[in-house]
């Protein structure tokens, strides 16, 4: 790899916001196009992250210093990032109502941004019909449920039902802590992903799947 985009890839995995705003303009300056800066050390440093997270090599303190210093390379980046890299697809997501866990939901979008969707990010305690709402306003290509308690991921089916009465072809994405790949066939979402990681690879398959 590129020793600038190792260097990148290490800021990012360290949590050094200057040091990864720093070489991202670096990187850009030498003529390297952002989505290899992208595609080549800042998801990477990711991908990495969750791996050792997966092996209880790293934790999450470690993953929240990363994400914030992955969310100040992306404000470096997304100016010059042509609308294609943007485009990728519009992602509504929030955490259901009656929880206001975030931290998981804003990795998820991180991640989302990162892989070239654009996020609109409704929140924590989000009511089924606020929901409706933005997915009428919006008419995201997905939407993306987060939950972290067992209690309050009983409200996922509520709001796949009422935003399928809406749009029935709606492709709705869950995940979060106790939710599990049957539980999200059981009622209905289009898809489930464990983590953040594996949401953007997910989310960039059931678009693919809808073409
Ligand atoms: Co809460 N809490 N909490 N809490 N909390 C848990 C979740 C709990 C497991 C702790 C425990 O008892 N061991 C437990 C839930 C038990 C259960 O129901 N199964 C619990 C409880 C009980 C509660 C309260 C009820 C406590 C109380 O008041 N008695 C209360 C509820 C408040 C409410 O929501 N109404 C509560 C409150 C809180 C705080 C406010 C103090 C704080 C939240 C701060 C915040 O988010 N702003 C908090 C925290 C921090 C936790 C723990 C410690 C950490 C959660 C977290 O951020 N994990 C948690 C225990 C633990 O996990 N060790 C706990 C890190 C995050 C990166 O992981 O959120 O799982 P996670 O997200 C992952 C994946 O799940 C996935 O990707 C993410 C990134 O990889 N993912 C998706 C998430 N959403 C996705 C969506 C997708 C796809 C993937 O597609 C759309």
């Amino acid at each position: 790899m590129n020793e600038l985009l190792e260097m990148l890839k290490r800021a990012v995995m360290l949590g050094d916001e200057e040091e990864t705003v720093r070489l991202v303009g670096e990187a850009l300056h030498t003529g390297l196009l952002p989505r290899t800066v992208l595609e080549e050390a800042m998801m990477p440093a990711r991908a990495e992250l969750g791996e050792r997270f997966s092996r209880n090599e790293a934790f999450i303190p470690e993953l929240i210093v990363a994400a914030m210093a992955m969310e100040k390379g992306m404000e470096a980046l997304k100016p010059f990032l042509a609308g294609e890299e943007r485009g990728r697809g519009l992602v509504v997501l929030g955490t259901v109502h009656g929880d206001i866990h975030s931290i998981g939901k804003n990795l998820v979008r991180m991640c989302l941004e990162g892989a070239g969707f654009q996020v609109v990010d409704i929140g924590e305690d989000v009511r089924t019909e606020r929901f409706v709402e933005a997915y009428r306003e919006h008419r995201p290509d997905i939407l993306g449920l987060s939950a972290l308690l067992s209690s309050t991921m009983q409200r996922m089916p509520e709001v796949i039902e009422a935003v399928r009465a809406e749009d029935p072809s709606a492709v709705i994405m869950v995940g979060g802590a106790p939710v599990t790949r049957e539980f999200a066939e059981r009622i209905g979402a289009s898809g489930y992903a464990p983590n953040a990681f594996e949401a953007a690879v997910k989310a960039r398959e059931l678009l693919s799947a809808t073409d």
